[in-house]
């Protein structure tokens, strides 16, 4: 278990010079995630929820140690069994660093360090351990290498992080400064929500603002080393730096993003005002081809997107390339740099954070991360909405109950939203103003409800005159449907 600590420890040192990602056990986290089948990540998602990722780690710790454990007692004549284990694991974080796309060969050394010193390191405890034939004296030894090894590893794997850290991308982030758009969106009306009445606020901040990728370490690119190729079907290949994008005139809008992987009544929908240029202005410049079909983006870590090039190109639409998210800068865990974001669209065909690369190209030559994945091709945001108050298994006075909650409908707006008490007829609720038809609405109603275990649902009407329809389906492949349900008891 030492030599494996010790293993980790110089890997993570050695990153900490290239990059925190060769860093052995964050490279196999990373490949274990892009294995994973859709069934298993969806159960993930639903069972840990944002704590995901940490999950992961934390069963990758138990299992290594119990591994490393079985490998030691194995190893009390002989050292070769501990010495096969720990350079298989070894040979594991070379190829999980061998895989991934943004790291080039010399990413390779952090594995190859973290192979050579945990065999390294085991063969020089195993010899302590047994050295001279009485067991105080091999004891003694075995310790003190022990400490020594255990203070190494300490400081190797501290000094990583440092050296990690002083890379980051947060420094770059405050010397942005402030993003001023040439044309900032309208502002947020006060009855924009119904907060008070136990809605969301209406722009959801930062901090709160859901999160959801495949990165196990948050992307640390700076500003000043960030570019952005727009290459493929176009008459002109182009390359932008950060500042050439940012001095351009910005705009502001307001829109709501939601996640496929947004089961009814979940949590992965938030508002924001963005910041950036329009992305069918940097298209234009670069002359779109007939025959294309596809924005192929990839970010930074590999990740892919893949977007159709007419809505992206669609002036109504109002697709970004968004350097800036509620008057700062990206934040770093949110795209920071610089990430893509096209109202009406399911986050993972549209929303590459950490952007660096826009191919246009067609649909057969290139396939998205999710798609390869069995999501869907096409995946506008489907109408839906969501009850806040009461709270799910909430006990409330009986008589007038206030409901309240958010519908959206991107890109075609909310219309109405009804609520009925179990299976009473549908009532009309109080929409919040409108905002613009890219974000949620918010709405609430007083019902009338004696006492008693009750069931409230609600159902969202947009724009074009579709209601949201009551069959149940799954997130997968292209969104989730149904209507929200929360049970209750009135007393
Ligand atoms: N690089 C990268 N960008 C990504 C993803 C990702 O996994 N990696 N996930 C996408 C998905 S599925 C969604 S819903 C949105 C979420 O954006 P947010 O985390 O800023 O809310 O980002 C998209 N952009
Ligand atoms: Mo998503």
């Amino acid at each position: 278990m030492l030599a494996l600590l010790a293993a980790l420890a110089a890997g993570h040192l050695v990153a900490g010079f290239i990059s925190v990602n060769a860093s052995p056990y964050l490279a196999v986290g990373n490949g274990a995630i892009d294995l994973t089948p859709v069934s298993l990540k969806d159960f993930a998602v639903r069972t840990f929820g944002t704590h995901d990722k940490l999950v992961l780690l934390s069963g990758m710790a138990v299992a290594l140690v119990v591994l490393a454990a079985l490998a030691g007692v194995a190893s009390r004549r002989s050292p070769w069994p501990g010495t096969v284990v720990i350079a298989v694991f070894g040979l594991v974080g070379l190829v999980a660093v061998y895989q991934r796309p943004d790291l080039g060969a010399v990413a390779l050394l952090a594995p190859l360090v973290s192979l050579l010193a945990g065999v390294a390191v085991f063969r020089l405890l195993h010899r302590a351990a047994r050295r001279g034939r009485a067991p105080v004296a091999s004891r003694r030894a075995f310790l003190l290498t022990g400490i020594g090894v255990l203070a190494g590893s300490a400081i190797a794997g501290a000094g990583g992080q440092l050296l990690g850290s002083t890379r980051d991308a947060a420094a770059s982030r405050r010397a942005v400064g402030r993003l001023v758009p040439a044309r900032t969106a309208p502002a947020i009306p006060a009855d924009a929500d119904f907060a008070k009445l136990g809605t969301p606020p209406f722009l959801t901040p930062n901090p709160e603002f859901y999160r959801v990728d495949t990165a196990l370490s948050v992307p640390q690119v700076r500003a000043e080393d960030w570019s952005l190729r727009l290459h493929g079907m176009v008459d002109r290949e182009k390359r932008y730096g950060y500042e050439e994008i940012r001095n351009r005139p910005l705009v502001e809008r307001t829109i709501t993003m939601t996640c496929v992987s947004n089961e009814v009544g979940g949590p992965y929908v938030s508002t924001a005002n963005f910041v950036g240029v329009d992305l069918a202005e940097l298209l234009r410049e670069a002359g779109v081809r007939p025959g294309a079909e596809q924005l192929f983006s990839t970010s930074v870590d590999g990740w892919t997107s893949g977007t159709p090039v007419a809505t992206a190109l669609d002036p109504a639409r109002g697709a970004m390339l968004a350097l800036g998210m509620n008057g700062e800068p990206l934040p770093v865990e949110h795209g920071f740099p610089a990430r893509l974001v096209v109202p009406g669209l399911y986050g993972y065909v549209s929303a590459t954070k950490w952007v660096t690369d826009l191919e246009v190209t067609t649909w057969r030559a290139r396939q998205a991360y999710w798609l390869k994945r069995g999501w869907g091709e096409q995946a506008p945001i489907k109408t839906e909405s969501r009850i806040d108050t009461p709270k799910g298994f909430a006990t409330v006075t009986a008589g007038t109950v206030r409901v309240a909650g958010i519908a959206w409908a991107q890109h075609t707006g909310i219309a109405k939203v009804e609520v009925r008490v179990d299976n009473g007829p549908w009532q009309p609720t109080t929409l919040s103003t409108k905002v613009n038809d890219d974000t949620w609405r918010m709405w609430w109603a007083e019902v009338g409800v004696p006492a008693g275990t009750h069931q409230i649902s609600c159902r969202a009407t947009d724009n074009s005159g579709y209601t949201q329809t009551g069959d149940r389906a799954g997130t997968v492949p292209d969104g989730a449907t149904g209507r929200p349900t929360v049970t209750f008891t009135a007393k």
